[in-house]
């Protein structure tokens, strides 16, 4: 594609944010649930197909702590025109002690109070401490990343440092952290595609593949037992996404890539649900590959709102906004905001 239109990339960076809020919003309900059964995907696509109604008088259903970090991250950026690390963790804590019960991940919570204590001058050392040592391999850096995927959009060595070093506010797990470049990447891959053309399923994947191959660089000298598991999910999920006729049974997908609340088992499989949403999917009835890749997402279970909402973040970043459904928007808490955040996003990474 040449230059993109102003008005087509506009359209992305709100699609981006705004399929993030809404993967999460829509996903939250669901979270810890098993895979589902053939029932309960019924009982989801009805309440998708009401939310979409037009008369539907429903309370506005209410993000979780993806999307409030998520929003932390965007202010930041636009606060600060660019990446201060420092800066970033106060957002989050403050975001986190307006709103404790987002639905935080357990272990978290334990950064936000040192950083807290520590009054940020050791800005790193308590995502250090996670685990006895071993850092979070949790999906909560890669949940929060489409913000730092737009606004470095151009500039990709400078997004995937910023990816690392906003992980590292909270994650220090090789995982953890490789799991938000990743989605940065796929996001940002999303974003410099036209939508109006067929998307080559196979080359978004290989390229994805040879991104992480200069990622996954064991520098620490970790001898881990895999040296590369993000390039594996990925071979893994170039064979799903080649199985002929309607693609492998939804329990092959969460066996092979996952549903987990580890980056390494919830990454991989929101790339996949965007990637499979391209064609129809039989048991999911919409004409919307936006909502698709959402439902699809949130049918598989597990980390429902996290899972949905990395994949609204990569499907609305390919679409754009145009592809979200106003109706079931505005069922999403606060969704003016996150189109005004990604509005001065654009503005600042097209200045
Ligand atoms: N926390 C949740 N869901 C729990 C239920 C919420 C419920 N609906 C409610 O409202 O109360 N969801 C959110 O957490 C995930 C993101 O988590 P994040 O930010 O990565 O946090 P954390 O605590 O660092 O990691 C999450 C869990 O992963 C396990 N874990 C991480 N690293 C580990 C390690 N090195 N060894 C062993 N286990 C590790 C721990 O169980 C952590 O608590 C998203 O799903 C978000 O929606
Ligand atoms: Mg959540
Ligand atoms: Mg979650």
């Amino acid at each position: 594609m040449g230059k993109m239109d102003s008005l087509l990339l506009k359209s992305k960076f709100r699609g981006s944010l705004l399929g993030a809020l809404m993967g999460d919003c829509l996903g939250s309900a669901y979270e810890g649930d098993e895979l589902f059964s053939a029932g309960m995907k019924l009982v989801i696509q009805k309440s998708f197909d009401k939310l979409q109604g037009p008369h539907f008088k429903a309370p506005v259903i209410q993000f979780t702590d993806d999307s409030a970090m998520t929003r932390a991250v965007a202010e930041s950026l636009i606060e600060c025109t660019g990446f201060d690390q420092t800066h970033m963790a106060k957002k989050f804590v403050k975001s986190y002690y307006l709103e404790p019960n987002r639905g935080y991940g357990a272990g978290v919570t334990t950064v936000f109070h040192k950083l807290r204590n520590n009054k940020f001058v050791d800005v790193l050392g308590p995502a250090r401490e996670q685990f006895n040592g071993e850092g979070s391999l949790g999906n909560g850096g890669a949940m929060r990343v489409a913000p730092i995927a737009l606004f470095y959009y151009k500039n990709s060595e400078l997004m995937v440092d910023t990816a690392r070093k906003q992980s590292h506010i909270t994650h220090t797990h090789k995982t953890g952290v490789d799991g938000a470049i990743l989605q940065a990447i796929a996001i940002q891959q999303s974003l410099l595609l036209d939508p109006k053309e067929e998307l080559d399923t196979c080359k978004f994947t290989d390229n994805l593949i040879n991104e992480m191959d200069k990622i996954e660089i064991d520098e620490e000298g970790l001898g881990l037992v895999d040296p590369s598991p993000y390039k594996t999910q990925l071979k893994l999920l170039r064979n799903l996404i080649c199985e002929d006729g309607d693609g492998p049974h939804d329990e092959k997908v969460v066996h092979q890539l996952g549903n987990d609340v580890s980056a390494l088992h919830s990454v991989p499989t929101a790339i996949y649900c965007f990637l499979k949403a391209q064609k129809p999917i039989p048991a999911i009835q919409t004409e919307n590959p936006l909502r698709r890749t959402v439902q699809y997402a949130i049918s598989l279970g597990g980390d429902t709102d996290t899972i949905g909402s990395m994949a609204g973040a990569i499907a609305g970043a390919f679409y754009g906004e145009e592809m979200i459904r106003p109706e079931i928007l505005k069922h999403c808490e606060t969704s003016d905001k996150f189109r005004e955040l990604a509005d001065q996003l654009f503005h600042l990474a097209t200045a």
